[in-house]
């Protein structure tokens, strides 16, 4: 029997527009942190204008939510955030770090997409830092600590020339980001042929970094969005030790299949526990949230028993 290295949550999906005390059209593409013993999710949603903003929600179990009665981050007011962020906000990824959660989100304007900055102690107050890309770039991850003494992101730049890959860079600060370089791309003929980018922020373990990522594959009836996993070098991130050849989830159920987009499920959020275990969790068709389980050690070993090429 084959394998599912993902236990969907039987009461999946976890939250849905029904459950946000506003009006909005989707619940998806949620980051998650525990935070005082609670399980934090800041998720996207669209509004009937087609753009996106950010709203809270809590939990004691990591399953069952409860939405706070206002959004948490919506497009900024105030210069220079303002100027990027009209079109909406979306599609957050926490990092704790140093005491605090540091927060990346997809910034959309008329000038593109870029990737926001912004962090809080307490998801209370949230403070905007600095946009830490150009225009072009989505799906950012923070590493959760300082790797030789620089912190480390990973994300995904836009190009009509090369495949859309996996790039990492370094930084001394947060803000200015360097030494850029391309490290996963989607191979041929591939689960993840059409583009790639990181999911959740990465989690380490004993045999290296644990990167949980998209890869998206385009067939006559569009493209569908399924999650890999990679393992990076724990002192160095930059050298991928194993890319796993098979995918670890794919649309399944019926709100998977069918929703806002069908055909996706897409992840900014995996909470490691104490037992080895991981929760994981995904936007399904763009359109709810759904939470499942995995094995920390077996997707590490997925990785390294059946890898493919990383680039
Ligand atoms: C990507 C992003 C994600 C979305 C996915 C599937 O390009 O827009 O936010 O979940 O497409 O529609």
């Amino acid at each position: 029997m084959k394998k599912e290295f993902v236990q969907r949550y039987a009461k999946n999906p976890i939250l849905t527009k029904e459950d946000v005390p506003y009006k909005v059209e989707t619940v998806h593409n949620a980051g998650v942190v525990k935070h005082n013993g609670k399980y934090i999710m800041i998720f996207r949603s669209h509004l009937d204008t087609g753009r996106s903003i950010i709203g809270l929600a809590e939990s004691d179990d990591g399953f069952n939510f409860t939405v706070a009665p206002e959004p948490f981050m919506t497009p900024a007011k105030e210069k220079p955030f303002s100027e990027y962020e009209a079109y909406g906000v979306e599609d957050p990824r926490i990092t704790p770090l140093e005491g605090e959660y540091y927060i990346t989100y997809s910034a959309y304007s008329k000038h593109g997409v870029r990737i926001g900055l912004a962090k809080t102690k307490d998801f209370k107050n949230v403070e905007r830092i600095a946009f830490i890309t150009q225009a072009d770039y989505r799906n950012t991850v923070i590493f959760p600590e300082k790797i030789n003494g620089e912190y480390v992101k990973m994300d995904r730049p836009h190009s009509d020339i090369s495949p859309w890959a996996i790039w990492i860079s370094f930084s001394p600060d947060l803000v200015h980001w360097g030494r850029s370089e391309l490290i996963i791309k989607p191979v041929t003929y591939h689960w993840d042929e059409m583009k790639i980018g990181p999911g959740a922020p990465p989690i380490k373990t004993d045999r290296g970094w644990l990167n949980i990522y998209h890869g998206v594959f385009p067939t006559m009836d569009g493209s569908v969005y399924r999650l890999g996993a990679a393992l990076h070098k724990l002192d160095n991130p930059a050298e991928v030790i194993a890319v796993s050849d098979r995918w670890i989830l794919t649309p399944q159920a019926p709100w998977e299949l069918v929703g806002y987009v069908h055909n996706v499920v897409f992840t900014c959020a995996a909470v490691p526990e104490e037992d080895g275990t991981l929760k994981l969790y995904w936007g399904a068709a763009d359109k709810v949230m759904c939470a499942g389980t995995a094995i920390i050690e077996e997707l590490v070993d997925l990785c390294l028993s059946s890898p493919r090429e990383a680039k």
